[in-house]
C-alpha cells in the first residue's frame, strides 16, 4: 500500500498537493489499514480518470470540498423524516445541514420548495411520482370518505385507493428517442406502476414534434406529463408544454437531471427553464451540476407536503453526509464562475458537434443546444458497443446510446453519446474539441467488427467485438496524453 500512496504522490503535480490532497492521502491511508484493495481501487480510479478523456455526458469532476464533506461521521446518523420533523432524536445538526441544502437549492433555482434527500435521480423520480399520486389521487379519496388517517381507512376504501393509484397514465419521452428508463420503460418499475405511453422524435429531424405531442397528450390525457431526457440534444419549450398540460389537467413533471447545471448556470432561461412552468422538477446533483452523486426534487407549493413525505413514502433514512455535499455544490453553483462554466459547456458541445460534422459524422438532430451530442455510427458499419469499446481502448471514455428507431436495441445500440461537462471542468476549449473530433473520426474509420471465435456463432461478425488499427490506437493514445497534461 505504501508504494501505491507513494506513486499517488509522485504522479500528483506538486501544485495540486494542497490541503485537499493531503486529506485525501490521510483518508486513503485509513482505508488501506482495513482494505488495501479498496484504497488501491480508488487510486486506480484516480489514475483512470486522469489518463482517459471523460466524455460521458452524465459525468463530471466534483470539487474536493464536495468529496471530502461526504467522508465523515455524518454517515453514522439516522434522520428519517425531514428537517425539524424526525422519527429519531438528536437530529439538530442534520436539521441544520438539510435546512441549508434546501435553502441553497431554492436560492439557486428560484423554486418554491426543495427536497434534498433522494439518493439518486431514479429515487427522485419515484418520490415525485408518488407525491403526485398522493396529492391528486390519495388526498381527494381521503377527503371524499371523510377520513384523514390512512391507517384508519376501511378495507373497502383502502382497496379502492389501491385500484385508483394503480390505474393512472403517464406520458413521457421514449427511451429510444432519448428518454430515461425511469420514464415508463417496461423493464423499470415506472411502467409497472403506470399505464405508460410514450412520445418520440420526428424521424427525419430528430426533434420533438410539438404538434404531434399536443395531439397525443389530448388523446391520452395522462395524470402525469413527463418531459426531460438522458439523450436529447435540443432545448425544450417548457412554457408550451405547460400550456398543453393545463389543457388536459395533467401534472407537468420535468426530469432535468442532465441539464440542471445549465439551468443553474443561466444557460437555459425563459421558456427553456423548467422551474417556472413545471409542477415538479426532479434532478440528479452530479451531472452538469457538478455536485455529489444524488437526487433532488424542486416543486410548487402545492406538492411540497407530499414531496417532504419521501420518507416513509418511498425511502428510508436520508444520507446526511451527501446532503452536506449537496449544500456545498449548490453554493458552488451559485456564482459567476459557475455561470461561465455552464456557458462554456454548451460552447464546447457546439464546437465538438461542428467539428464532428466537418469530419463527416452524422449527428442526431443535426447538432446540439446543450451539453451532449449523439453520433449515428451505422455509416461506419459498427454498433454503438463496438464503437464505445474502440474509443475506450484509445483513451476516450464515453457511452453507447440508442438512437431514434434503433434496430440494434438498448444493449448494442447504433449511437455514441458525447458530453462536454467533464472536459470543460478540466478547462478545455474549442481548440481541444476539434482535436477530440479528429480522434473520434480516426478511430471510427479504422475500426471494424471482429469475428466471434468460439460457440455456436463462431466465424460470424460480432455486434460486441471490434478490432482497431494499432497505429491509429497509438497515435490517439499519445494525443489524449498530451491533451490531459
Ligand atoms: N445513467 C444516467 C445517464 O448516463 O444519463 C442517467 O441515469
Amino acid at each position: 500500500m505504501k508504494n501505491i500512496l507513494q506513486e499517488y504522490i509522485r504522479t500528483t503535480p506538486l501544485e495540486k498537493l494542497d490541503a485537499g490532497s493531503v486529506a485525501y492521502i490521510a483518508n486513503l491511508q485509513k482505508i488501506a489499514e482495513v482494505a488495501p484493495q479498496i484504497a488501491k481501487a480508488i487510486i486506480q480510479e484516480l489514475k483512470d480518470q486522469r489518463s482517459n478523456l471523460k466524455l460521458i455526458a452524465s459525468e463530471n469532476y466534483s470539487s474536493l470540498s464536495v468529496q471530502l464533506s461526504m467522508g465523515n461521521l455524518l454517515t453514522d446518523k439516522y434522520s428519517e423524516g425531514y428537517a425539524h420533523h424526525r422519527f429519531y432524536p438528536g437530529c439538530s445538526n442534520v436539521d441544520e445541514i438539510e435546512d441549508l441544502a434546501c435553502a441553497e437549492a431554492v436560492k439557486l433555482f428560484g423554486c418554491d420548495h426543495a427536497y434534498v434527500q433522494p439518493h439518486s435521480g431514479a429515487d427522485a423520480n419515484l418520490i415525485a411520482f408518488w407525491s403526485i399520486l398522493r396529492t391528486k389521487i390519495q388526498v381527494p379519496l381521503l377527503d371524499k370518505v371523510g377520513e384523514k388517517d390512512l391507517l384508519k381507512l376501511k378495507k373497502e376504501d383502502w382497496d379502492q385507493l389501491r385500484i385508483n393509484l394503480g390505474n393512472q397514465k403517464l406520458l413521457a419521452m421514449d427511451l429510444f428517442s432519448g428518454g430515461h428508463l425511469t420514464h415508463g420503460y417496461r423493464h423499470n418499475v415506472s411502467a409497472q406502476m403506470f399505464d405508460a405511453y410514450h412520445y418520440g422524435v420526428n424521424e427525419s429531424t430528430g426533434l420533438i414534434d410539438y404538434e404531434e405531442l399536443h395531439h397525443l397528450l389530448k388523446t391520452i390525457k395522462p395524470l402525469i406529463f413527463l418531459a426531460g431526457y438522458s439523450a436529447y440534444t435540443r432545448k425544450i419549450d417548457f412554457e408550451l408544454l405547460r400550456q398543453f398540460a393545463d389543457e388536459v389537467n395533467a401534472v407537468l413533471m420535468v426530469d432535468m437531471a442532465h441539464f440542471a447545471g445549465l439551468v443553474a448556470g443561466k444557460v437555459f432561461e425563459g421558456k427553456f427553464n423548467p422551474i417556472p412552468y413545471a409542477h415538479i422538477v426532479t434532478s440528479t446533483t452530479h451531472k452538469t451540476l457538478r455536485g455529489p452523486r444524488g437526487g433532488l426534487i424542486l416543486c410548487k407549493g402545492e406538492f411540497a407536503e407530499s414531496v417532504d413525505k419521501g420518507c416513509p413514502m418511498v425511502m428510508g433514512g436520508p444520507l446526511p453526509h451527501v446532503m452536506a455535499a449537496k449544500a456545498i455544490a449548490f453554493i458552488e453553483a451559485n456564482n459567476e464562475d459557475f455561470k461561465l462554466y455552464a456557458h462554456k459547456i454548451v460552447a464546447n458541445s457546439n464546437a465538438l458537434a461542428q467539428a464532428c460534422q466537418m469530419n463527416g459524422m452524422k449527428l442526431i438532430s443535426g447538432g446540439t443546444d446543450n451539453h451532449l451530442l449523439l453520433i449515428d455510427v451505422r455509416p461506419y458499419g459498427l454498433t454503438g458497443r463496438q464503437a464505445e469499446g474502440a474509443l475506450r481502448e484509445c483513451g476516450i471514455t464515453l457511452n453507447r446510446n440508442t438512437i431514434p428507431n434503433d434496430t440494434n436495441g438498448p444493449w448494442y445500440t447504433s449511437g455514441l453519446r458525447l458530453g462536454t461537462p467533464a472536459v470543460t471542468t478540466l478547462g478545455m476549449e474549442s481548440e481541444q474539441m476539434i482535436e477530440i473530433a479528429n480522434f473520434v473520426k480516426e478511430i471510427l474509420e479504422n475500426t471494424k467488427p471482429d469475428i466471434v471465435k468460439k460457440g455456436k456463432d463462431a466465424g460470424e461478425l460480432s455486434k460486441a467485438l471490434h478490432v482497431t488499427d494499432d497505429a491509429v490506437k497509438e497515435k490517439v493514445q499519445s494525443g489524449i496524453k498530451r491533451l490531459l497534461h
